[in-house]
């Protein structure tokens, strides 16, 4: 089933000539409305006509992280608040968190965009979805429910926290498709397991992204709970789950060119790579209102496969993630820089900046350790005294970064120092 063939399935000269519609539209737009971008485009002398098509995207300036913090909040809307609807986020490098906002019409094409997802993983509007991603400020809860809610299933707004309860009304609501995080579904599935109730749930499909994982993972999942499992990508800056997502043969997943125009390129020389060759991807939003960017640096490397796939769809496919090209890290499901954890740790007395952030995958749960040295003076004290730093330490970071991190406190000198840059991470989890 595609959800509209119209547009997944055009050929890629009818592609590149909407795109190309697309985007001279966009540049105007965000050129009259919104001053950062005129100010970047006025400091390389370049004027909205010089685009004339997709070919003169490499004339565009890049947008980084870094524009999104120094915009924060509102600076790249396009549109005025009056007109905005909607606010969603995700973490930063820093305390400030990468905002997005939305127009009615970013709303409906966002909820499209999911639709299309579900529809290319199977789930009609004959299903019974559960939403385990979490509501709120980060986009995988309403950005799954507003999708399956256009499709016209039946939407279950879970949320995340609760797995007791989300066993008992899957099987009890008879739910057939399930949205959340490949690792938590892996959790729910050993759930399931211990308690014998794996032949209970009338599961056929998960929609599982928001973090990196891998065939191994997917083919665990689709074992243990006798279902389908789709990988769905997508970052709050761009939209939120939906930009892409994999179809049946599982051979990439299809971006949806009419709306997200990719670019892979060394993120070294900030060059474009050759067809196929792996590198940053880079993505502008074609009809964003609300906040457009322009040749935004996602920091996922990977590369884009343009061949019709044998599904029938011509949009190209963005291949396994290997990895960012900044130092975040995605722990169950939440974006995590170590500068935020830094920052956390340092405001809290006693802490020395010496610290080490150990992740690993454990029973398919990330596991999220933190040790950091502290001053001599807490290990002559009473134990009430290491106790109450520690959990000042763990709510400052749980505070910052909105996970639970373990944290351990050692003495000084007993974590590796080293001469040059320090190494402050190991990422012992084999997602790559
Ligand atoms: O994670 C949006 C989302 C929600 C996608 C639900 C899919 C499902 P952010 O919190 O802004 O948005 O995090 C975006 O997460 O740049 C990737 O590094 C990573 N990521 C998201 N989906 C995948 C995936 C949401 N399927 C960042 N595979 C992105 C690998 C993913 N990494």
């Amino acid at each position: 089933m595609i959800w509209n063939e119209a547009k997944e399935c055009m050929s890629r000269d009818e592609l590149k000539s909407l795109q190309s519609k697309r985007l001279v539209k966009l540049v105007d737009r965000v050129y009259h409305n919104v001053e950062y971008y005129r100010k970047k485009m006025q400091a390389i002398g370049l004027e909205p006509s010089d685009i004339k098509g997709v070919e003169d995207i490499v004339k565009l300036p890049f947008t980084t992280y870094e524009d999104l913090n120094a915009a924060y909040p509102y600076g790249l809307c396009a549109a005025p608040l009056s007109q905005i609807v909607r606010v969603q986020a995700s973490s930063g490098t820093t305390g400030k968190s990468k905002v997005a906002t939305y127009t009615r019409r970013d709303i409906e094409i966002w909820s499209e965009c999911v639709a299309r997802a579900l529809t290319m993983a199977g789930v009609t509007r004959d299903d019974i979805i559960q939403v385990g991603y979490g509501y709120g400020l980060f986009t995988g809860g309403l950005g799954a429910h507003y999708g399956a809610e256009n499709l016209g299933a039946m939407v279950i707004p879970m949320s995340t926290g609760n797995t007791k309860k989300l066993i008992t009304m899957m099987i009890d609501c008879q739910v057939t498709a399930i949205a959340c995080t490949p690792s938590y579904l892996l959790h729910v599935a050993e759930a399931l397991e211990e308690q014998g109730l794996v032949d209970q749930i009338k599961l056929k499909i998960a929609i599982c992204g928001a973090e990196p994982w891998t065939d191994n993972m997917r083919k665990q999942i689709e074992e243990r709970l006798h279902i389908k499992a789709y990988d769905i990508y997508g970052l709050t800056e761009i939209m939120g789950p939906g930009v892409a997502c994999d179809c049946d043969h599982h051979k990439g997943l299809h971006i949806y060119e009419d709306h997200f125009l990719p670019e892979i390129i060394d993120p070294e020389t900030l060059k474009p790579v050759g067809d196929g060759e792996s590198g940053e991807l880079v993505i502008t939003t074609l009809t964003k209102e609300g906040m457009p960017l322009l040749r935004y640096r996602t920091r996922d490397l990977t590369s884009l496969e343009t061949g019709t796939c044998e599904c029938g769809r011509t949009m190209a496919r963005i291949q396994r993630f290997k990895g960012r090209s900044d130092d975040m890290l995605v722990i169950r499901g939440v974006n995590v820089f170590p500068s935020q954890v830094e920052h956390a740790l340092l405001s809290v007395a006693g802490t020395t900046p010496n610290y080490f952030i150990t992740v690993d995958r454990v029973d398919n749960n990330d596991t999220f350790e933190v040790a950091i040295e502290v001053e001599e003076r807490f290990f002559s004290d009473e134990i009430r005294a290491l106790e109450s730093l520690r959990d000042k330490v763990a709510s400052a970071i749980h505070q910052a970064v909105g996970i639970k991190a373990k944290v351990k406190l050692v003495e000084p000198n007993t974590l590796e120092h080293s001469q040059g840059k320090t190494k402050h991470v190991n990422d012992k989890r084999k997602l790559v």
